[in-house]
């Protein structure tokens, strides 16, 4: 059986100006496996919100509905999982769902519920259910995304199983291995935690494909078909999706064609602003149809400043920002704002705030109805340093 990854869809996500990007490549990683795989799984963060809006479901219904109305050769024979709905499914191939952190709720239901009630998938919350294609048989185990401090023993209280036939196990959580830091919030789980004999270990969550050999077994990230966040490693590699065939074991990454360019840079204002078209050089926009209309992925580019601005150097900025059909996004480095606070004249506010402060003082006290005898400017002197008990001898002298 050959089976399909599409991870980490983010459908409906919208930050940095792109607002098609997640049902364009969606759309796009379907079309690619349909052809080729008997089973679809999505390893969380389907939606990129856990109550997404009308415009998200209805855009959404409108991509699984290009896929609709086949006979599948591969079947659902079972399902075991408390929460589920429904066991059919109205595509041609199967597919089945696990939330990810981005669709977490504590009991309601969320917006794989509504595919699953509509026909479309199986979403499986602690559970499993088993596909059959010939006499092949393999068995989908999954546990929905949970709060990371929660994740290794909810885990350990399901004690998954193999059953008879492939075994793959799907998650979407942090795992320890996989960050610099050990920080029981963002990860309780090792390798370690994993139930043993499963042909295959697959994660959402991770943005970013990589596959390896554990003890264990194989664990396949699939990586996200879009960039949420535009950072340096997060665009390093163009998005895609994976195909798993259970009888070589092999794992194939295929590319998704039409995806948004990115470029990172980290720019130094003092050299590098001169020479602008080395910004833009090599990158153009990418066309896509969709929804009957046609779609311009403009490239997007992430500048991360480094150094001091000043005027002229601002109005070259304010041009690369302006610059035609590229969406380009500056993040200014913590040195251009501690260059910022250093060139204020810090200690000019303060006396200047004093002097304010000194007069209004005057002001009240005058009128009502305080002698000009007292040396009001003395009292200040002490209200200042704070010695209220000074005031009062001062005061009482008078
Ligand atoms: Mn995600």
């Amino acid at each position: 059986m050959r089976i399909a990854f599409i991870s980490d869809t983010h459908l409906g996500f919208s930050k940095h100006k792109i607002e098609l990007d997640s049902y364009i490549c969606f759309e796009q990683a379907l079309k690619i496996v349909k052809d080729v795989a008997d089973l679809i799984v999505l390893p969380g963060d389907v939606f990129d919100s856990s109550s997404p809006g009308e415009e998200c479901l209805s855009k959404t219904f409108s991509i699984l509905q290009m896929f609709t109305g086949h006979e599948s050769v591969a079947k659902v024979i079972g399902i075991d999982d408390r929460k589920q709905h429904n066991s059919k499914t109205g595509l041609n191939i199967p597919i089945v769902a696990i939330p990810g952190t981005h669709e977490y709720k504590m009991k309601e239901d969320g917006p794989l519920e509504v595919l699953e009630n509509a026909g479309y998938l199986i979403c499986l919350h602690a559970g499993s259910c088993t596909i059959q294609k010939g006499n092949e048989k393999v068995n989908i185990f999954g546990m929905k995304g949970v709060p990371e401090q929660v994740a290794r023993d909810a885990l350990k209280k399901l004690s998954f199983f193999p059953k008879d036939g492939t075994n793959i196990l799907v998650l979407h959580q942090s795992f320890k291995e996989l960050l610099p830091f050990n920080d029981d919030m963002v990860a309780t789980l090792e390798y370690k935690d994993l139930p043993p004999g499963f042909d295959l270990y697959v994660n959402g969550h991770i943005h970013q494909h990589k596959v390896f050999e554990l003890d264990s077994g194989t664990f396949l990230i699939p990586g996200s078909t879009i960039n949420t966040q535009v950072r340096k490693v997060e665009i390093k590699r163009r998005k895609g999706v994976v195909i798993y065939d259970t009888e070589s074991n092999k794992i194939d990454f295929i590319e998704i064609p039409a995806q948004r360019q990115y470029r990172y840079l980290e720019l130094d204002v003092l050299k590098g602003l001169e020479n602008q078209d080395v910004i833009f050089e090599g990158l153009g926009p990418v066309t896509y149809s969709l929804f009957g209309k046609e779609i311009i992925l403009e490239p997007y580019i992430k500048v991360k400043l480094v150094g001091k601005i000043d005027e002229h150097k601002k109005n070259i900025l304010q041009n690369i920002k302006k610059r035609d059909g590229f969406i380009v996004d500056v993040e200014k480095d913590l040195s251009v704002i501690e260059q910022k606070i250093k060139d204020i004249d810090l200690k000019a506010i303060r006396d200047g705030a004093i002097t304010t402060a000194e007069q209004v003082f005057f002001e009240n006290l005058y009128s009502s109805g305080f002698k000009k005898s007292f040396d009001l400017k003395q009292v200040f002197e002490y209200l200042k340093e704070e010695k209220p008990e000074k005031v009062i001898e001062h005061l009482e002298k008078g």
